[in-house]
Formats: structure tokens, sequence, C-alpha cells
């Protein structure tokens, strides 16, 4: 609990710090015109006049629609570049790198303004960012980070993902009284934030020496694939789990599905944590079914597009922003639901 406490007030501090910089610079046009031209991350040319936002255009590369999670975060990124009058190229990686790789060379070759990443993997990134980098393009990464040296990049906002399986380990800890006996549904593996929801997990069940992960399989955070593996992993472990850890929401949800078709009671028979907190999560856990979600906030928007007007004038931008979560179990579900934004 004391660093949970302390964890979540270093990443408001965080976030906090990169909008009061915000608030200082209006997103007037006006503005941007008489702001000093600086050159942004090394990456513009001295001397040349910024533009305003309403003539840049972005490029956002973004993972896929996998999850209730990845939709919510499209539509904040889309509505804001809407509200902003920023042109915004939009690429559905269809949760495919290479996709990826192939629309930021495609963004590169256009010349973009900006280029935004929500990246699937986490690895393979480099030659791609090197060239946007020669090319004289910040690129901006949103919701899970890459394995490359920070100057390949301009700042990256994420949430803190070790923070996130440590919190749902130590809620199981809680509500199992040390005991559980877990299945845990994987993210993507080569994703940053599977390989630290996953450690952070491991850390808290690791101070109980009877919490054990039975199996530990990914569903490469989908509803549909979460249900096929729990099912194939209930059937194969049938009568020894009692609890399960999905890294997110929507194989959860797949996970209950798989538990009600074999017989048991979700959220009774077997405890359901995960992360993201999600509408369709807080309907479960209403319902009963899912026990505690721990919360990560996708609507990363109004803070990505602070940050692109600060990059395009030549302002400095943190290397990183933590955006902060909570813990939600089900018991606050009924009186929450109504006021979840997505
Ligand atoms: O938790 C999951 C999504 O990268 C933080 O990706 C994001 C994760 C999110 O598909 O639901």
């Amino acid at each position: 609990m004391h660093r949970q406490n302390h964890v979540s007030r270093r990443a408001l501090l965080a976030i906090l710090g990169a909008l009061s910089i915000g608030a200082g610079c209006s997103r007037g046009e006006s503005e941007a015109d008489s702001a000093a031209p600086k050159p942004a991350s090394g990456t513009e040319p001295a001397g040349k006049k910024p533009k305003k936002l309403s003539e840049i255009v972005v490029g956002f590369s973004q993972t896929g629609a996998e999850s209730s999670w990845r939709i919510a975060h499209s539509k904040s990124i889309q509505e804001e570049a809407e509200k902003r009058g920023v042109q915004l190229l939009f690429a559905d990686g269809q949760n495919v790198h290479n996709n990826q790789v192939n629309a930021v060379n495609g963004f590169i070759t256009k010349g973009v303004d900006v280029i935004v990443i929500a990246p699937q993997e986490s690895v393979g990134w480099k030659p791609t960012l090197k060239e946007a980098k020669r090319a004289g393009i910040p690129v901006v990464l949103t919701s899970r980070g890459v394995d490359a040296e920070e100057d390949l990049y301009a700042t990256v906002m994420v949430a803190d993902f070790v923070w996130e399986g440590r919190q749902a380990g130590e809620w199981l800890a809680k509500q199992t009284n040390g005991k559980a006996r877990i299945i845990e549904l994987v993210g993507t593996p080569a994703a940053d934030v599977a390989v630290m929801r996953k450690a952070g997990f491991a850390e808290a069940i690791a101070k109980h020496p009877d919490m054990k992960v039975i199996a530990s399989q990914s569903g490469d955070f989908t509803r549909t694939k979460g249900k096929a593996v729990m099912e194939t992993l209930l059937s194969a472990h049938k009568g020894e789990i009692n609890a399960v850890y999905a890294h997110n929401d929507d194989m959860a949800l797949g996970a209950i599905q798989a538990i009600q078709a074999a017989g048991l009671k979700p959220g009774q028979d077997i405890v359901v944590v995960s992360v993201d907190a999600v509408k369709p999560a807080f309907e479960a856990m209403v319902e009963g079914k899912l026990n505690a979600t721990v919360e990560c906030n996708p609507l990363h928007g109004p803070l990505l597009f602070d940050t692109i007007e600060k990059i395009v004038r030549g302002e400095a931008v943190p290397k990183r922003t933590v955006v902060p979560g909570q813990v939600f179990e089900r018991e606050q579900a009924a009186s929450t639901i109504g006021s979840r934004a997505y």
C-alpha cells in the first residue's frame, strides 16, 4: 500500500508536471505564430518558422483494434485532432508489426510533420526511428514503449505497467488470503506492457508462498483468444484453479465466458482480476463476474496534442509521461460506472 501511494504520487506528479508546462501556453494559432522558433528535439532546421497546428499533418500508426482500451485510445486521438483542426493520417496496423513499420515508412516518404506510434511490438523499431530522425520528423510514442535509444524519439506516454501488475498481485493476495492457484492470461508477448504487467504481478505474489501461477499463456489482449486459452487451460487444470489474472479486461471478459461455459461461477468459484477498467469491465463487476480491475487510462488525445503543439513550436517536452491509474473493486462498480468516460 505504501508503495502504491508512492508510485501514484510520482505518476501524478509526472502528468501534472507535463500538463502544467502546457498550461502556460495558449492553444491559439497566433501564439504559435509568435513563439520563438527553436529547434524541436534537434530535428527542426534552425530559423524555420513553426507551423500552426492547423497546418500540420500528423501520421498515426495505431496497433490495431484488439481491445476496448485500444478503441477508446483511437477515438480519443481522432476526436482531439479534429477538435484542434490537425490533419491526422490514421493507419490501422491490424496487430501486425510490419504493417506499422510500412505505415511509418510511408509517413516519412510523405514528409508528415509529426509521427505518432502506438507500437504493437516493442522491438524492431530502430531502423525506422533512425530514418525518421534523419528526415527531421519528431516521433511521439503512445500506449507502449519501444526498445530503442531515447534520442530516437521525442517522448513516450504510457502508464506504469509494472505498478499495474503489482496492484493486481497485491489485490489478489488480499482477496485470497495469500492462497491462490492462478491462470495468467498474458498480453501480446513482444509488447513491453505484457512483460511489465507480468513482472509486477510476479513480484507481488512472490511474497506469498501459497500463491502460484499454474499456467501462463498469451491471449493477445483479445476477448476471443482470452476465451479460447481459458477453455483449454480450465480443462487441463480441472478443479485446480481459483484465480485468473488477465493482462487486460478483454481477455478477462473472454475468460469469464469460458468459466461460465465450464459450469463455474466467475467472481465466486474463480476470482478474476484484470487491468484497464473499461466500461464493459465495470458492467461485469456490477454483475459480480469480475472482482477487480486496475485502471489504465486510454484517453491520451488531449495530452498527446498538447505535446505535439509544444514540439512543433520547438519547446521542450518531458521524455516520458506516466498516466496515473487506480484499483477498482466490484463493490464500488455500481456507484462508479456512471462516471466512467471509456
Ligand atoms: O492495456 C490493452 C491494449 O498498450 C496499454 O494494449 C495498452 C494495452 C491495453 O490492447 O487492453
